[in-house]
């Protein structure tokens, strides 16, 4: 579905699926539980789901000559570190807009994790006192100002490349990917279930599995607790992505599924079930999610499979999408483990 666009490559490959058999055998092994790793899918400061995004934007970036990438998030924003990440990767300058998305009880927060890395790699890193939104933000556009004003050639990347024109491709890629692991395991998935905020990740996914007409077995799990805006953000998306790679179908708002009740109480604000999800994975498999995003969808998942949502011998893929620096910004939550 790819073959006609350009792919800068930042990431080692296919991603790994593995077999979650703790997590199955805890639940009762009627449902069958697996996670695609994209959070180990690079050599890129940690890797993530934004360097499938970034692979298609590159090309784009480096064709109009552009010498510095802007991007803006929340202070721990996984995506302005993958941002910088690919600055120095690619030798451009990079400058970030963190805005105070989340009301965070850390002194340290915005020292560690996610922001740490992003200034070691040089990233000019501006702090914003603004609340969360996933829409186009005044103070972006102030930044893409400023190093215009400064000479510089500035290219823009949005909140997690979302709403970029080739933002949906990478995660198109994913599904395809997806099928020929399929191949081989000799078995194909159910269900995918997908972390969803500013939505490219699940509106690529969307694109990719209606090929095969399995766009509303993508189960999103909004992370963002401003649902209407993200759904209608990720059916924007799908649409667009879709026309792009000339999928033969239209895809509408039924096509996308998306569970509102684990966003809980805020965008990056662990719940209560959020963090025990967060424990119950990590001490079962060995496998840290976060309190932002991948600690909502694994609750999801696990709260999915305890109603019985999914059928008895459904096979469900998790998709890891990376995000684990930003643990070290809550560590005051998890003190005592
Ligand atoms: C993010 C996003 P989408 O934004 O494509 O819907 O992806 C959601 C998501 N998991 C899921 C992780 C680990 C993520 O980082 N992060 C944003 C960021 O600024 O880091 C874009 C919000």
């Amino acid at each position: 579905m790819l073959e006609k666009f350009e792919k800068y490559p930042l990431t080692f490959g296919p991603t790994p699926i593995e077999k979650l058999e703790s997590l199955t055998k805890h639940f009762g092994g009627d449902v069958e539980l697996y996670a695609k790793r994209e959070d180990c899918n690079s050599g890129l400061a940690f890797g993530g789901n934004k360097l499938r995004k970034l692979e298609y934007i590159v090309p784009d970036a480096i064709a109009t000559g552009a010498d510095t990438l802007v991007s803006i998030g929340g202070v721990q924003s996984n995506h302005t570190r993958l941002v910088a990440a690919t600055a120095a990767k690619i030798g451009m300058k990079c400058r970030l807009v963190q805005e105070s998305w989340v009301p965070h009880e850390d002194a340290v927060y915005d020292r560690v994790g996610n922001i740490l890395l992003s200034r070691v790699m040089g990233a000019d890193v501006e702090l914003v006192d603004e609340g969360f939104d996933i829409g186009i933000r005044k103070s972006w556009e102030s930044a893409l100002q400023d190093v215009k004003d400064k000479g510089g050639k500035p290219y823009a990347i949005p909140a997690g490349a979302s709403v970029h024109k080739y933002g949906g491709l990478g995660f198109v890629g994913f599904a395809e990917e997806v099928r020929d692991q399929e191949d081989e395991l000799g078995f194909k998935f159910d269900y995918i279930v997908v972390c969803t905020v500013t939505g490219s990740t699940h509106a690529g996914m969307l694109v990719g599995f209606a090929k095969d007409g399995r766009e509303r077995n993508v189960i999103g799990i909004d992370a963002s607790c401003t649902p209407k805006q993200t759904k209608a953000q990720v059916l924007k998306i799908a649409q667009n992505t879709a026309q792009l790679v000339d999928l033969d179908k239209a895809i509408s708002e039924a096509d996308i599924i998306l569970h509102e009740e684990y966003a809980y109480p805020i965008y990056g604000v662990p719940s209560e079930e959020t963090k025990e999800a967060i424990r119950l994975c990590a001490r079962l498999e060995g496998m840290i999610t976060d309190p932002v995003y991948e600690g909502k969808s694994m609750q999801g998942m696990m709260d999915l499979v305890k109603k019985g949502y999914f059928p008895k011998g459904s096979k469900v893929l998790y998709a890891h999408l990376g995000g684990v620096p930003a643990i070290n910004g809550y560590g005051y939550t998890f003190r005592n483990g």
